[in-house]
C-alpha cells in the first residue's frame, strides 16, 4: 500500500529539501502537489481539501520561510498534519476491562472483508498478551462459516463456542458470554456474518448482537481494497450500531491507500489494527506515526526493529545493528540473516520499512532459489573463509563451488552480491543517521 503516494511524496520532500530558500511560490507548488498525490491515493475530497488548507497555512507563515533549514521545516509539517490525520501521537489501544471479569469485542463488517481471519488474529495477539480468549461463532448465515472459525480457533489454541443447529446470532452470544465466565475466560471475540452489501436484515442482526452482548469494543472490519465505499460503509455502521475503532485489512495488498488516509478523519474513529497479510501473525497495532513516517518515504525503522527483535533476542539485534554500523557484517552474518528471513514474513513487508527503499525493490527482485543457493555455498565456506571473504581467491572459490553442488560463477557472483549488500547497508545506515538526527532537532524522538 501507498507505494505511488510515497514516492510521490519522497520527490516533493527531496526538491524542496534541496533548496537552501524557499519561496512562497516554491510552498503553493508543492502543496498542489501533495494535493495532486491525495487524489491519486482516492483521498476523500473533504479530507484532501482540509489537510492541504491547513498545510498551506502553516507553511506560509514565517517559521517556514525564515527558517534555516526551510526544506527540513516543511517535511516536519506535513509529517505532522500526516500523523494528524491518522489519528495523532498515540496509538489507540483496545480498552478491554480487568482480567478478572470478561471483556466482548464484537467484530462487524461486509462479506469478505476480513471478520473471521482478524477474530483469530486478534486471539493470538491478546493470548500472546497474556489473555484467556475464546472464539464466538455468531456468523450462522454463511454455511461454511462455523468451520472456518473452528479451524483458525486451532490454529490459535484457543477454544470456539458454537450451537450446533441455532439459527440466532444473539442467543450464541449470549451463551457464549456466560460460558465464558464460567470458565473464566477474560475475553470473549464475536464473529459475525457480512452480507455483499449494507441491508437493513445485517444492520437488525448487529444491533440485536450488540444490545445483548454489550462489546467493551465494537470493532468494524474494512477492507482497505474497497477504497472509498470502506469509508461510507464505516459512517453507516457508526450511525447505525455504534463503533469504538477499526480494524484494516489487507494493508499488504498494492490499493492506493485512500481508506487508510480517510477513515479517521471522515468517521471519527480510531483505527485500531492493521492486517498485513492472511497468516495468523499478521496483525500490527496501527501507529499513526509510523505509518506518517512510511508514507513520507521516510521508512519506519522502529517497526522494522521490533520485527527483527522478534526473531532475534535484544542483545542479538543490538549486536547485528553495531555490525551494520561499523561495516563488519561479514558472511557468517548473512547467512544466519538468510536462514532468519524465512521465519521474519514477506520481503516486500520488510523492505517497505526501511527508509527510502519502499517501492524500489520488491520480492520479484528476490530468487527464493538463489537463497538457497547462497546458503549452500556460504556453508561450504570455512569460518575464517566467511569472515574474511576478501581471502577467497581461485582455489578457494573452486573448492567452495565443488563443496556446494554449484560452480565458480555462482560463487563469484555471491561474494559480488555480498560486496553490494554491504555498501547498500553503509547507505541505509547513514540514511537512517540522517533521519534520526533529523527527528531529534525537530525533539520529535528521545
Ligand atoms: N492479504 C490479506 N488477506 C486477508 C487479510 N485479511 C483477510 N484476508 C483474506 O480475505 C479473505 C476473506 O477473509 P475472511 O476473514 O473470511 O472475511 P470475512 O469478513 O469473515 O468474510 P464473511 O464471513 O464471508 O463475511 C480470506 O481469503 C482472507 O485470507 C489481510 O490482512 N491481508
Ligand atoms: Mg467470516
Amino acid at each position: 500500500m501507498f507505494d505511488s503516494i510515497t514516492t510521490k511524496f519522497s520527490g516533493i520532500m527531496r526538491t524542496l529539501s534541496g533548496k537552501g530558500k524557499i519561496s512562497e511560490k516554491n510552498v503553493r507548488d508543492a502543496v498542489e502537489e501533495i494535493k495532486e498525490a491525495l487524489l491519486d491515493a482516492d483521498v476523500n475530497l473533504r479530507v484532501v481539501r482540509r489537510f492541504v488548507n491547513s498545510t498551506l497555512d502553516e507553511a506560509l507563515g514565517e517559521k517556514v520561510l525564515k527558517a534555516v533549514n526551510p526544506g527540513q521545516q516543511f517535511t516536519k509539517i506535513v509529517y505532522d498534519k500526516m500523523v494528524q490525520l491518522l489519528g495523532g501521537d498515540e496509538s489507540a489501544k483496545l480498552s478491554l476491562k480487568g482480567k478478572d471479569t470478561t471483556s466482548v469485542i464484537l467484530l462487524m463488517g461486509l462479506q469478505g472483508s476480513g471478520k473471521t481471519t482478524a477474530a483469530h488474529k486478534l486471539a493470538h495477539l491478546l493470548k500472546k498478551d497474556g489473555r484467556s480468549v475464546m472464539l464466538v461463532a455468531a456468523d450462522l448465515v454463511r454455511p461454511a462459516a462455523i468451520t472456518q472459525l473452528q479451524v483458525l480457533g486451532e490454529k490459535a489454541g484457543v477454544p470456539v463456542f458454537t450451537i450446533p443447529g441455532e439459527k440466532d446470532p444473539v442467543k450464541v452470544a449470549e451463551a457464549a458470554i456466560s460460558r465464558a465466565r464460567h470458565d473464566l475466560i477474560d475475553t470473549v471475540i464475536i464473529d459475525t456474518s457480512g452480507r455483499m452489501h449494507l441491508d437493513q436484515a445485517l444492520m437488525e442482526e448487529i444491533q440485536r448482537v450488540a444490545k445483548a452482548s454489550r462489546p467493551d469494543e465494537t470493532l468494524f472490519v474494512a477492507d482497505a481494497m474497497t477504497g472509498q465505499s470502506a469509508v461510507d460503509i464505516a459512517k453507516e455502521f457508526e450511525e447505525k450500531v455504534g463503533i469504538s475503532g477499526v480494524i484494516l485489512t489487507k494493508f499488504d495488498s498494492d490499493t492506493r491507500g485512500g481508506a487508510a488516509l480517510s477513515l479517521r478523519a471522515v468517521v471519527g474513529k480510531p483505527i485500531k489494527f492493521i492486517g498485513t497479510g492472511e497468516k495468523m501473525e499478521d496483525l500490527e497495532v496501527f501507529h499513526p506515526d509510523r505509518i506518517a513516517s512510511r508514507i513520507l518515504g521516510m521508512g519506519d525503522v522502529v517497526s522494522l526493529v521490533e520485527k527483527a527483535q522478534e526473531q532475534f533476542d535484544q542483545e542479538e539485534a543490538e549486536k547485528l545493528q553495531k555490525k551494520m554500523e561499523k561495516n563488519t557484517f561479514d558472511l557468517q552474518d548473512y547467512l544466519d540473516q538468510l536462514e532468519k528471513m524465512d521465519s521474519m514474513g514477506s520481503i516486500d513487508k520488510l523492505i517497505d520499512m526501511i527508509p527510502g527503499m519502499s517501492g524500489k525493490i520488491s520480492e520479484d527482485d528476490i530468487d527464493l532459489s538463489e537463497m538457497k543457493r547462497e546458503k549452500a555455498i556460504i556453508k561450504s565456506m570455512t569460518r575464517f573463509e566467511r569472515e574474511n571473504y576478501r581471502i577467497i581467491g581461485p582455489s578457494r572459490r573452486k573448492r567452495i563451488a565443488n563443496g556446494s553442488g554449484t560452480s565458480v560463477a555462482d560463487v563469484n557472483r555471491l561474494l559480488k552480491k555480498f560486496e553490494k549488500t554491504k555498501l547498500m547497508m553503509k547507505k541505509v545506515m547513514t540514511n537512517k543517521k540522517m533521519q534520526s538526527s533529523m527527528l531529534k532537532m525537530f525533539g520529535m524522538q528521545g
